[in-house]
């Protein structure tokens, strides 16, 4: 055997030694995760499955604490507590980062994706991974994707099954403006709040209506006080699971691995939980008493156009470039 030969197989077998021997550095940690849902809900499932992947891979060192029902505050709010290194991490909407990185905007478009597939598949790849990346110039860090999923559309007044029936609907939206414009577009009255103040406006009647996918009329209740539901799929939704950079920063390289690792497993098991949820959401809305409209092919056509003004505008606005990036990346997938 060549002398470099024999040199590189003691250089492999020393450090496959030093990998052996080498104690992953776990420290023991509280990590306090705030989320909105309720903890009986598809994003309270998912934080538990991501606190139980965490405590497998680190030997419960290190502790992911959940807090449901906006305890810790409003998305907004815990996306401010992650920067200043307050609170470790959260799970928010990507709609309610505007305010931080302005291109997530391009999530928000109506029609964006047609499927879950699709979308999966362009958030997990280079484009998703792209724009989750330009947080940390902002002190977060975006971890994985979980679902939030197609929202519909919940009011006390009246069946809606075509855009007019919106009008004068005193629709709550989240804090975006590509949601405030579409739902203008549509000729309701769009009412930004956060979600945390959701179900009381609703009770309340401050707003007639809302949007949000099936899973969380379900989890948060709002059959109780919305009595119509359409089925439109205006937008697929994404939730971002989110670390402090601060607080990242911190970390030893193995904890990092094992938040990653934790994180990948939660959003497989989030994105099933989720969908399975789904498949019979509607079906308990039906059992709540809640009157379902699906609307037709023709109707949801006439609504793509007519929002195509709050696309353009979205696009004027500087996120030109991320509608063309985006626009390709579901072409290459159609394909
Ligand atoms: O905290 C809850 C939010 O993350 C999420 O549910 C956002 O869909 C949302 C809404 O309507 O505010």
């Amino acid at each position: 055997m060549k002398f470099f030969d024999k040199s590189l197989l003691a250089m492999l077998a020393l450090v496959s030694v030093s990998a052996v021997s080498h104690a992953a550095d776990f420290k023991p940690r509280l990590i306090r995760f705030g989320y909105g849902l309720a903890e009986d809900s598809n994003q309270g499932r998912a934080v538990k499955d991501f606190s139980d992947e965490l405590a497998k891979r680190t030997g419960g060192k290190m502790k992911a604490k959940g807090f449901g029902n906006a305890s810790l505050g409003s998305d907004i709010q815990m996306q401010n507590a992650l920067i200043g290194g307050a609170q470790e991490m959260m799970v928010g909407s990507t709609a309610t980062l505007v305010g931080i990185v302005k291109d997530f905007g391009v999530y928000d478009l109506p029609f964006l994706f047609n499927n879950e597939k699709e979308a999966d598949a362009v958030l997990d790849g280079p484009f998703g991974q792209k724009l989750a990346a330009r947080l940390q110039e902002k002190g977060l860090v975006g971890l994985v994707y979980w679902e939030n999923g197609f929202r519909n559309l919940t009011n006390t007044k009246h069946p809606i099954a075509k855009m007019e029936d919106m009008k004068g609907i005193k629709l709550r939206v989240m804090q975006n403006p590509v949601y405030i414009d579409m739902f203008n577009s549509f000729g309701a009255n769009a009412v930004p709040l956060p979600f945390s103040e959701l179900f009381t406006a609703l009770e309340t009647g401050t707003v007639d209506g809302q949007e949000n996918p099936v899973n969380t009329i379900e989890s948060s209740k709002f059959y109780e006080v919305q009595k119509f539901l359409s089925i439109t799929k205006h937008v697929y939704s994404p939730w971002i699971v989110m670390a402090s950079k601060k607080w990242w920063d911190g970390l030893s390289a193995d904890e990092k691995k094992a938040i990653q690792e934790a994180a990948v497993a939660s959003r497989d098991f989030e994105r099933k939980d989720s969908r399975a949820g789904a498949a019979k959401a509607v079906d308990f809305l039906k059992q709540k008493g809640m009157t379902v409209t699906v609307v037709s092919d023709s109707e949801i056509n006439r609504m793509r156009e007519k929002v195509k003004p709050a696309f353009d505008k979205f696009a004027a606005d500087g996120g030109a470039p991320v509608v063309k990036d985006l626009q390709a990346e579901i072409a290459k997938i159609r394909k």
